[in-house]
C-alpha cells in the first residue's frame, strides 16, 4: 500500500535527510543552468534498521546525468528497498535524459521522499504519479521551503519566464557606494570580497549597468582559488552600446561569457564590434533610453538564466528593486568613509524605505572581518 504521511520518527528523519540533499545541490548552483540543480540522497538500512548513506548525486551539467541516475549509480545494488530523498521531484519526461522516474523504479527502490514538486508542465506531478502507480511509496512536500529556496531560480524560470534576482550593494560606514568621478572606491575587506566572489559563483549571471562597466572597469568574475572556472555569465545593461572594446568585459569575454543588453536603435558598427569580440549583443526595446528590469529579466529568461545577481550601480539597483523582482538583497557596508561627492546606493529611494518593505524579512545579519553584511529576503518565496 502507498503511505504518503509518514510517522512522527520518520519524518524527522525525513527532514534531516532531506536538508543534507539540499546542502549537497546548493554545491551545483550556478553549474546547471537552465536546469536547476538537485540533490538525491539513496539511503538504504543496515542489518539492524540503521538508516545508511548509499549513494548521492547532483544534477550534471546539461545534457548529463540527473541527480538521481548519479546517486544510483554510486548505490549500484543498495538501491534495492533503499530510500531515495531527492529535492525536486523525479522527471517523468524524455528530455535530454531518460525518465530519473523510471529510473527509480528499475533499480527497486522502495521509497521516494519529495522536496518540492516539478513546476515544469512536461513533469509537474507526473513523475510522483508514475513512481506510485508502480507501488513505490511516495512523501511529497518534505523541507518544502528549503527546497522552493533551493531551486527558486528554476521555478521562476519556469513559471515567469524570468530568473530570480539578488541584489548585491557595498556601501560606506558613512551610506555611499562610490564618489562622484572617482572610479572603484575601496569600500569593503578582503572577507567581505570573498564573500562577494562565492557569491558570485553561485549565480548563473551577473549584471551591471553601463554605467558602473564604465566608471569601474571591473571583471566580474569569481576568482575564488579553486573556483576560477565558476564564473557567472557577465550582463551589461547598455541602451545605446557604449562598452568600451579596450574594457576587462570585452578583452576577456573568449574566456568568460559577456552579453550586453542593448536597445533596438544602438548604433549597428558598435553592435558588429562587440559581436566580433565575442560578445553575445540582446537587442531589447527601450522605450525613453530605458531598458525596463522586467524586459532584460525576460530576455536572460529565454536564454536559459535562472540565478541573476545584480551588482549596481545605483540607478539600476533603484530600478530593479523598485519593480519589485527582487528575491534576496545583500547589503555590505564597509568600514570606510567616503565623504564629500559620495554616492548613494539607490538614486532616488532610501535605505530606509527598503527596510520598511513589508515584503521582505532580515534573514541574516554578522560580521566579515571589519565589515558588516545584512541580508533581506522577500516573505514567502
Ligand atoms: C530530475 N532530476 O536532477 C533535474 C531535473 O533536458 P533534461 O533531460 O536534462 O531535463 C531537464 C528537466 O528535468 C528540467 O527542466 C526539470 O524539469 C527536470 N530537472 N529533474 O529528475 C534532476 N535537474
Ligand atoms: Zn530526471
Amino acid at each position: 500500500m502507498t503511505v504518503s504521511k509518514p510517522s512522527p520518527a520518520q519524518s524527522d528523519q525525513d527532514r534531516r535527510f532531506m536538508q543534507a540533499a539540499v546542502a549537497l545541490a546548493r554545491r551545483g548552483l550556478g553549474r546547471v543552468w537552465p536546469n536547476p540543480s538537485v540533490g538525491a540522497l539513496i539511503v538504504a538500512q543496515d542489518q539492524n534498521g540503521f538508516p545508511i548513506l548509499a549513494g548521492r548525486g547532483v544534477t550534471s551539467r546539461p545534457g548529463s546525468a540527473h541527480a538521481e541516475v548519479n546517486a544510483l549509480r554510486q548505490a549500484g545494488e543498495r538501491a534495492r528497498g533503499a530510500a531515495c530523498y531527492v529535492t525536486l521531484e523525479p522527471c517523468s519526461h524524455h528530455g535530454r535524459t531518460p525518465p530519473c522516474a523510471d529510473a527509480l523504479i528499475a533499480a527497486g527502490v522502495a521509497r521516494v521522499v519529495i522536496g518540492c514538486l516539478d513546476p515544469n508542465p512536461r513533469v509537474s506531478g507526473r513523475g510522483a504519479a508514475r513512481l506510485k502507480e508502480a507501488g513505490l511509496e511516495v512523501v511529497t512536500g518534505v523541507e518544502e521551503a528549503a527546497c522552493r529556496d533551493l531551486q527558486i531560480g528554476f521555478i521562476r524560470r519556469i513559471m515567469e519566464q524570468r530568473p530570480a534576482v539578488s541584489l548585491k550593494m557595498a556601501m560606506s560606514r558613512d551610506g555611499f557606494i562610490g564618489r562622484k568621478g572617482d572610479g572603484q572606491v575601496r569600500i569593503s575587506g578582503p572577507e567581505a570580497g570573498d564573500f562577494v566572489h562565492g557569491m558570485r559563483s553561485n549565480h548563473d549571471a551577473i549584471l551591471v549597468g553601463i554605467g558602473t562597466a564604465l566608471a569601474d572597469d571591473p571583471e566580474l568574475t569569481c576568482r575564488l582559488p579553486g573556483l576560477a572556472d565558476r564564473s557567472p555569465v557577465r550582463v551589461v545593461l547598455d541602451t545605446d552600446a557604449r562598452l568600451p572594446l579596450t574594457s576587462k568585459l570585452v578583452s576577456t569575454a573568449a574566456d568568460v561569457p559577456t552579453w550586453v543588453i542593448c536597445g533596438n536603435d544602438a548604433d549597428r558598427d558598435r553592435l558588429s564590434a562587440l559581436a566580433e569580440a565575442g560578445v553575445l549583443v540582446i537587442k531589447v526595446p527601450a522605450p525613453g533610453g530605458r531598458i525596463e528590469p522586467e524586459v532584460a529579466l525576460k530576455a536572460l529568461g529565454m536564454r536559459g538564466i535562472t540565478r541573476l545577481m545584480v551588482e549596481g550601480g545605483a540607478s539600476v539597483a533603484a530600478s530593479f528593486w523598485q519593480s519589485g523582482v527582487v528575491d534576496v538583497f545583500m547589503l555590505v557596508t564597509g568600514n570606510v568613509l567616503v565623504g564629500e561627492g559620495g554616492i548613494p546606493p539607490f538614486a532616488g529611494l532610501s535605505l530606509d524605505e527598503v527596510h520598511a518593505n513589508p515584503n521582505y524579512e532580515p534573514c541574516q545579519t554578522g560580521w566579515l572581518g571589519c565589515d558588516q553584511i545584512e541580508i533581506l529576503r522577500r516573505r514567502g518565496t
